[in-house]
Formats: C-alpha cells, sequence, structure tokens
C-alpha cells in the first residue's frame, strides 16, 4: 500500500518534468535535425603505381579500367589539364543554414575538405599547375588545421556550424577538386 503510493506520488511529480524538458519542435530542427546534404569525393588512382611511388596500401581503389597512373595524374597536373575523374560532386550546394555537410571518400586515396578564402593551390606543389600554395594548405598535414580536414578512403567529414553567405572548400593535395558551398537562411 504505502510501495504504491509512493509510486503514484513518483509518477505525479515526474510525469510534468519529462514533459518540461521536451524541446518544441521548431528548436529542434535548428539542432541539427535537418537532413545532411551529402557530397562525394572521386578518384581513380591506380593502385600498383601510387602505392609503388607512395607506400603500400595508399590507393585502395577498386580500379575497373579507368585509372590514371601516379606519372600521369603529375603530368596532367603539370599541363594544366588536371585529371577530372578527381573531383567533388556536385560542384555546387544550396544549403539552408543548419544543414550539416557530410563528404564521403568514394575514391581510392586520401583527400581534403579544406575551407579557403579564395581558391588556389594546395601544399604539393608539383599539383598545383603553377598556382600559388593558398594560405589555408600551408604545411600541408604537418599543419593541423589542414590535417583535421583529411579524409581517408572510405571515411566521411562532417561539416557543420557554416554561417550564411558563400563558402569554398577545396582539396589541399589535388587543389582543382572544388565546392562552392551557399548557405541561405
Ligand atoms: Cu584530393
Amino acid at each position: 500500500m504505502r510501495f504504491l503510493t509512493i509510486r503514484r506520488l513518483a509518477t505525479l511529480l515526474i510525469a510534468p518534468l519529462t514533459l518540461w524538458f521536451v524541446p518544441a519542435p521548431a528548436a529542434l530542427a535548428q539542432e541539427g535535425t535537418r537532413t545532411p546534404v551529402q557530397i562525394v569525393a572521386l578518384d581513380e588512382c591506380d593502385p600498383t603505381t601510387f602505392n609503388l611511388n607512395i607506400g603500400a596500401d595508399f590507393c585502395k581503389n577498386v580500379a575497373l579500367g579507368s585509372a590514371t597512373t601516379f606519372d600521369a595524374l603529375f603530368a596532367e597536373a603539370k599541363a594544366k589539364n588536371p585529371d577530372p575523374a578527381w573531383d567533388f560532386e556536385p560542384d555546387k550546394v544550396t544549403i539552408k543554414k543548419g544543414t550539416p555537410l557530410i563528404v564521403v571518400d568514394q575514391g581510392g586515396e586520401p583527400h581534403t575538405f579544406t575551407e579557403v578564402a579564395k581558391f588556389g593551390g594546395g601544399f604539393i606543389g608539383d599539383l598545383n599547375g603553377g598556382q600559388a600554395t593558398v594560405p589555408e594548405c600551408a604545411g600541408g598535414f604537418k599543419n593541423l588545421a589542414v590535417a583535421r580536414t583529411r579524409i581517408l578512403q572510405g571515411s566521411q567529414l562532417q561539416v557543420t556550424g557554416l554561417s550564411e553567405g558563400e563558402h569554398l572548400f577545396e582539396c589541399c593535395i589535388h587543389p582543382w577538386m572544388r565546392v562552392t558551398v551557399d548557405v541561405v537562411e
């Protein structure tokens, strides 16, 4: 009898508290319940030549006849005709403020998704096609700010909290991989 009374009392006390702390639906929408927008990073690195030059297991691409060799990638970049298979898709997105971006590396090698003030060169001079390294990519992965924007093959990076306006992102390794994000209210 006494036990029941306490339980009923507890229910009476706790139920209103629970209701009190449930956020309003409008507040939830502001705090990251928007459906994320996906961007994919693509490349067609040739595992044999990339791993010979850089190290075992660097390129994990499942190349189905469309791979680009290590030397060809550098030659194309030098000729200012960078390989279009190294690409972020889509190139331009418009999102509502509060929408997370999820960048998925579906290619075979690492990339970065680094916000820059102006598009330009990355941290590997021979891939820059003559463009100067942008300050945001300087130092490569020794620069923690660059390292934390790295996306390994098969993994993803989430970008949140972008302010209203235009944001530019590029890969600091393959700087022709570029995305413009427009954030609107
Ligand atoms: Cu890249």
